[in-house]
């Protein structure tokens, strides 16, 4: 740190530098700088500074926030670090003056990014045929359109229910996957809790045969494909908006017989899942338990309480 006085003799050097030079002439002042900058930035070069070509900064998302505590001095550590485990949200971070720590606002920065590659981003065309998905999509024609225009991703062309209904039939549970707000949540869940959800169901003599996956997908997507297929039950699998705590949550609305213009009321929500929040296992194992339920009843959403 400058101390004043030093602060004050620098500004001194530098005013007294500068009207000593305007007796220069532009051109020639500008020469000296640039070769006064360019002798510095060697001079640092060659004495501090290593550059592998190789070289790459540790990833900061990766940083667990739970057990990061960047108060200075602070009264109860042992409470505080207690307290940050019991939640993901930013507490304890401490400040430097009125402002946040470099390392509190590059990693605010670096989970929005996060975030927005997970709503504009893709899933892997890859990840869906290897997987055996039915691939289909709703009526928007890209991403813009998609965020600005949720009512064309609540619906199909004629040719995709036509193609849905090829491929789907008419099974007693249909399983859907859209990607929704967060193609993240989708590539990093469903390998998980698909397999949990298939085997529930099989325990009740229930089959899951074609997995749709449905690009630029809206939620209430769902009631068109329970009227084209008319099954009991469809369940979508969905990514959520994602936050600054995880850009990997996925969704489970749930309904019984669903059909356009609904009210919502009628479906069912699981949220949060992931890895951080309701494992997509433990999810899994819950949805089949609460399909089986819907058939049972008949129902669904508030009716099913
Ligand atoms: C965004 C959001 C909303 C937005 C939805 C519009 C939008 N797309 O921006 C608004 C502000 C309208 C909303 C309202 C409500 N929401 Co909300 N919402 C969310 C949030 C943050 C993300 C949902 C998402 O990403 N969906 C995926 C995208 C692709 O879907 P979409 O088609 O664009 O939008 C549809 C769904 O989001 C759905 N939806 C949103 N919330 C809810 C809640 C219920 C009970 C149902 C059936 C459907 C539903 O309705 C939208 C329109 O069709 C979740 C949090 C989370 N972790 O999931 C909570 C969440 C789903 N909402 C919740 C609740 C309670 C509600 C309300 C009942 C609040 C209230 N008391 O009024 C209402 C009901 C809305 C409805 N459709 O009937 C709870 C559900 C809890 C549960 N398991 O039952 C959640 C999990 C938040 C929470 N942790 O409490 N919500």
């Amino acid at each position: 740190m400058v101390n004043e006085t030093e602060l004050k003799s620098l500004i001194e050097n530098i005013l007294q530098d500068m009207v000593g030079k305007q007796e220069q002439q532009p051109e020639q002042v500008q020469e000296e700088v640039v070769a006064q900058a360019t002798a510095e930035a060697t001079t640092t070069a060659s004495t501090t500074c290593t550059v592998a070509s190789d070289a790459c900064l540790p990833d900061i998302t990766k940083v667990d926030v739970k057990t990061e505590l960047l108060v200075d001095e602070p009264y109860d550590q042992e409470g505080y670090l207690q307290m940050k485990q019991k939640t993901p949200a930013r507490i304890g971070v401490g400040r430097a003056g009125a402002r946040f720590k470099t390392a509190t606002s590059v990693r605010f920065r670096a989970d929005h990014a996060a975030a927005q590659d997970a709503v504009f981003s893709y899933v892997d065309e890859d990840f869906v045929k290897k997987n055996g998905f039915t691939a289909v999509e709703t009526m928007c024609a890209n991403k813009d359109e998609y965020i600005t225009r949720p009512d064309f991703g609540r619906q199909f062309s004629e040719e995709m229910k036509q193609e849905i209904k090829a491929a789907c039939g008419t099974p007693q549970v249909q399983i859907v996957i859209g990607d929704g707000l967060s193609s993240a949540a989708v590539e990093a869940n469903i390998e998980d809790i698909l397999p949990a959800i298939k085997q529930g169901l099989q325990m009740h003599n229930i089959n899951v045969d074609n997995v749709l996956f449905v690009k630029h997908c809206r939620v209430p997507a769902m009631d068109v494909i329970g009227e084209v297929t008319n099954s009991d039950v469809v369940c979508l699998l969905i990514g959520e908006r994602p936050g600054l705590v995880t850009a990997e949550s996925m969704s489970a609305y749930i309904a019984y017989k669903p059909t356009v213009d609904m009210p919502e009321a009628r479906r069912t929500v699981i949220s949060n899942i992931h890895s951080g929040g309701t494992t997509p296992v433990e999810a899994g194992a819950h949805i089949a338990d609460l399909i089986k339920k819907m058939l049972d009843k008949k129902a669904s959403g508030l009716d099913l309480k």
